[in-house]
């Protein structure tokens, strides 16, 4: 899943696609480069931003999602308000990727009548104060009940299983300590039976790891994609494909018996 940020703000790449035209090039470099899923996002969720209004939202994904929709790839819209999941539906989105897991009043309704995926992620508090001493008992059993309560009520509002893919939210409220214990125990999370989505592309874990900007993080994302896909991740959210797509090559030809 190759993430297009149409933001003046998100953390890694903010303002360098807010433009409408240079989002849709980005997006089908990332088709060309082996996306299989675009990620379109109009508000940034970095620690700290400030919320955008649901029309500034879609103003800024709209063209975007015209533009891609029913092309090579399915698009996702990564949002957390139920009426920008019912425009984005309607102008042809393929997946809803909610960062709050529809827990906004109307957000399940939005999404069970329509013939789209679900990513249902993990965050403790909100964006703008989320990353305030985040404390756990024990990570990984808090993340995977939540997660299963989220898709239970995913699953009682009319949404098929099938349509459904858990993710723990990396960074989303939790700390360096915190993300090594998820992915670690990633397969934790896929024992609960749905398809797992990690998104650690230039995180700032990565950044405390190597010592690096965010801009330089290529190499620890890469590395972090193969450790998750290792223990079980289904989907990969990164920002940069061609290197995590030969990096996977390689792990298929490890792993395959071809
Ligand atoms: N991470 C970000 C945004 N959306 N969605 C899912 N499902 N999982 C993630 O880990 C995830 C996400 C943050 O990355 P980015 O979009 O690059 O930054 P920003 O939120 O600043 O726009």
């Amino acid at each position: 899943m190759g993430v297009v940020n149409v933001t003046p703000d998100s953390f890694s790449d903010g303002g360098r696609y807010l433009d409408a035209d240079a989002a849709i090039a980005h997006a089908r470099r990332l088709v060309d480069e082996g996306a299989d899923i675009v990620d379109v996002g109009g508000e940034s969720s970095r620690p700290g931003a400030a919320p955008v209004p649901a029309a500034r939202e879609l103003e800024r994904i709209a063209p975007v999602l015209e533009a891609l929709a029913g092309g090579a790839v399915p698009v996702s819209v990564d949002t957390a308000k139920p009426e920008v999941m019912r425009e984005a539906i309607g102008l042809g989105a393929s997946m809803i990727n909610d960062i709050n897991a529809l827990r906004a009043p109307g957000a399940p309704a939005a999404v069970a009548g329509a013939d789209v995926a679900v990513c249902l992620m993990h965050m403790r508090g909100e964006p703008r104060t989320m990353q305030e001493a985040p404390r756990y008992a024990d990570v990984v059993g808090e993340v995977c009940s939540f997660l299963a309560e989220r898709a239970a009520a995913a699953v009682a509002a009319g949404i098929a299983p099938d349509r459904i893919v858990i993710d723990p939210g990396f960074g989303f409220g939790k700390t360096v300590a915190h993300n090594r214990a998820l992915l670690r125990s990633l397969d934790a999370l896929a024992a609960l039976g749905y398809p797992v989505l990690a998104g650690l592309s230039r995180k700032s874990t990565l950044g405390r790891i190597t010592g690096r900007p965010a801009g330089e993080r290529l190499a620890a994302s890469v590395a972090a994609a193969l450790l998750a896909v290792e223990r079980g991740a289904r989907i990969l959210r990164v920002h940069d494909v061609a290197g995590t797509r030969d990096a996977l090559k390689v792990l298929e030809w490890v792993m395959g018996d071809g």
